[in-house]
């Protein structure tokens, strides 16, 4: 590992040492292609300076992630932590932001190249602010005058809105207009390029390596064309021009200057995981994706499209959503097109809604288990170790059930499986690779591949198994987790639905964590698979927001049966149901939506939105098990997960004991199961 380090950071010296040598003037065209790889992008969006720093030495460098891309760090408009996009209303280009001051950045930056991480900078340089007066460095402005930096003439004039119509006919308007009224710097001007060029420059100085550029389709080509030719060395630049169909404004009017943020790589994605993957088979240009795949720099989600109505169009899959989101990211990963760019920020319910912050907005630590934080980029690790070892190879072996699993490999360098079906499959998976045991890096335990080059593999529900050379064969040729420890955990709480999100060793659930079983009535129940573990780390949340913590520190839970009641953990516990009645209901509704989920109230206690993700029993039915504890009937509805629902036409469905079909508005209590058997 430190020779590899120091391998890492030797190359990084020796480009930035080339790249000041090139002379200025024929930078435009040599500079794009001499732009170094960005390899693996991790969008750490708002995390601090301290804390991105400690990212890169923990996990990025070793997980082997080739950049990082952070907050905007200029100074900027102050709305004093209550939203996050104040940060796109710069104030200046001084480097006193919200996230932390220049030595906080320099030190970022030193410590991710010590890494080996290149750092990319999310630079805002369409625009200055619409609304304000103060900054996070406490300095004074109003929305046409800077003071030592730009005055009402450093603006586009007469000023004009970019209006909806704008976008399908009028390039012009919508590059020389102000997108949300904020105040639209005049780009054609020798002056406002020179200003963004030296804010650019100073960052490349302090060891910067590329640039997102935001909102790069309210700047012409022409004028971004002129600012790049400014800059010094050859930094990696994405651009933020979002595809529209029809629209004046094109992603491949920008190719020229460097690479395209794609997003209709993450609607897409949003489609297939949302309905059958099997068609990811043909994925790529020809699916309407805007620019080729050189110039495409790729994600599942971004700050903007994760905030979308999940009915929106140009929305896309976020945290979530859970493993279905995380399985798109393992696609995104394995499948080879564009840059792929993962990202990680802060939980959310209120889409205006800033980071964890304190005294006035400043945004504090990343915790990665208190809830706050989805900490995503610790759950591709393994996935950034597949991507790296496949470079160069391309897709063989493609299989799929005709429905949502599907699996291909790389070369003979990897393989993977993407079940996003709502059960197991087990099949004999021609994998290319050469004979040996490998670890699974998208999940828990190993595949044994033999001499031919199959292997036969359990691919859990909702879950993905990827291989590849390369990593160090387990010891002993056996299948999944090593250990069989188990903790059964009880806990006590009003919620209507409980989820614990727990760590093994490090390695935490995706937020917000996986749903707990009623147990009885006010107790919740989960049973977990510890592998070798002994004890584990676990916090609870209700799935909309509220967590309980421990007070910060955790509950430390060990092996057997444990109950959690009012922070007082208790272990090798007696079940606190024994002895209570348990009365359950099995509930078949027939329907043709995939996800269906059961939306439900006991003695007035409902389930968080959306409820409940029911199984498929057979084709037609879903089904789910829910235990009512005490009570003998209970309140139903359902919906399909993207806001359509069936509430009985307004009356809910009244469900009793035992098993129950509905089927066009149909209940029959006491039913067989319509799947036979
Ligand atoms: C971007 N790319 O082109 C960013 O990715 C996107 O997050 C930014 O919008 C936008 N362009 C400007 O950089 C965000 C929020 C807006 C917010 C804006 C400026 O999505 O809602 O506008 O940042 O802070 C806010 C208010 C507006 C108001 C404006 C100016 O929401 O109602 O007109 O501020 O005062
Ligand atoms: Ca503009």
């Amino acid at each position: 590992m430190r020779l590899y380090k120091a391998i890492v950071a030797g190359a990084l010296t020796a480009t930035a040492a080339a790249g000041t040598a090139v002379a200025l003037p024929v930078l435009t065209e040599t500079a794009a292609n001499a732009a170094s790889a960005p390899g693996v992008t991790v969008n750490l969006w708002n995390w601090n300076w301290k804390s991105v720093a400690r990212e890169c030495t923990d996990v990025l460098g070793p997980a082997g992630y080739g950049s990082v891309q952070v907050s905007p760090p200029n100074d900027s408009m102050s709305k004093g932590g209550s939203v996050w996009w104040d940060i796109y209303q710069p104030a200046r280009y001084t480097l006193t932001s919200k996230f932390g001051d220049e030595a906080a950045f320099k030190n970022m930056v030193d410590a991710c190249h010590a890494a080996g991480v290149k750092v990319q900078v999310d630079t805002v340089i369409n625009h200055m602010t619409g609304q304000g007066a103060t900054s996070y460095g406490g300095y004074g402005f109003s929305k046409y005058n800077y003071p030592g930096l730009y005055s009402s003439w450093d603006f586009h004039s007469p000023t004009c809105g970019i209006d909806n119509a704008d976008y399908g006919n009028n390039a012009w308007r919508v590059q020389n207009c102000e997108l949300v009224s904020l105040s639209d710097l005049n780009t054609g001007s020798d002056y406002v390029r020179g200003q963004i060029a030296a804010y650019m420059n100073k960052l490349t100085d302090l060891g910067v390596d590329g640039f997102r550029i935001d909102a790069a389709k309210h700047i012409s080509p022409d004028d971004l064309g002129a600012i790049k030719s400014r800059l010094k060395g050859s930094p990696y630049i994405h651009q933020e021009v979002i595809y529209g169909q029809g629209e004046a404004v094109q992603p491949s009017q920008y190719t020229g200057i460097g690479d395209v943020d794609e997003f209709v790589y993450g609607r897409k994605l949003k489609e297939q995981f949302t309905g059958q993957i099997k068609y990811l088979q043909s994925f790529g240009q020809s699916w309407g994706l805007s620019v080729g795949s050189d110039k495409a720099m790729v994600f599942v989600d971004n700050h903007d499209t994760e905030r979308k109505d999940a009915s929106a169009g140009d929305g896309t899959l976020n945290y979530k959503y859970g493993a279905t989101y995380k399985l798109a990211n393992v696609f995104m990963l394995a499948w080879p097109y564009g840059k792929p760019n993962v990202y990680s920020s802060f939980t959310w319910s209120n889409k205006d809604g800033g980071p964890p912050s304190a005294n006035g907005g400043f945004v504090t630590d990343t915790n990665c288990s208190n809830g706050q934080w989805t900490c995503f980029d610790r759950e591709m690790t393994g996935m950034v170790g597949f991507y790296n070892a496949v470079q160069g190879t391309s897709v063989g072996n493609w299989t799929d059930n005709g429905g949502n699993l599907i699996a291909f490999s790389r070369g003979d360098k990897g393989w993977v499986a993407i079940n996003n079906e709502n059960g197991s499959v087990t099949r004999t998976f021609t994998t290319g690779l050469p004979a040996g045991t490998y670890p699974n890096v998208a999940g828990g335990g190993s595949v044994t591949v033999n001499s031919g080059g199959t292997a036969s593999v359990t691919v859990p529900a909702k879950s993905a198994v990827a291989i590849r050379v390369g990593t160090s064969a387990t010891p002993s040729p056996t299948v999944t987790p090593t250990g069989d420890k188990t903790a059964t955990v009880y806990y006590k709480t009003s919620w209507g639905t409980a989820n614990i999100h727990y760590g093994i060793n490090g390695t935490w659930t995706t937020v917000p964590g996986v749903a707990m079983d009623t147990a009885c009535t006010g107790w919740k129940k989960k049973t977990i698979q510890l592998g070798a573990a002994t004890t584990f780390q676990a916090v609870f949340n209700n799935g909309s927001g509220t967590w309980d913590n421990n007070g910060e520190k955790n509950y430390t839970i060990g092996t057997g049966t444990t109950t959690v009641k009012d922070g007082v953990v208790t272990g090798n516990a007696a079940n606190p149901c024994e002895g209570t009645t348990q009365n359950s209901a099995t509930v078949y509704y027939f329907t043709g939506w995939n996800p269906a989920n059961i939306h439900y109230g006991i003695n007035g206690t409902w389930t968080t939105v959306p409820g409940v993700a029911m199984d498929t029993a057979c084709t037609g039915w879903k089904k789910k098990t829910v235990d009512l504890g005490t009570a003998a009937t209970f309140q139903v509805t359902f919906n399909n997960g993207s806001g359509t629902w069936d509430n009985n036409g307004g009356n809910n469905y009244t469900i009793g004991t035992g098993a129950t079909t509905v089927k066009d508005g149909v209940v029959t209590g006491n039913a067989a199961n319509p799947c036979g058997g």
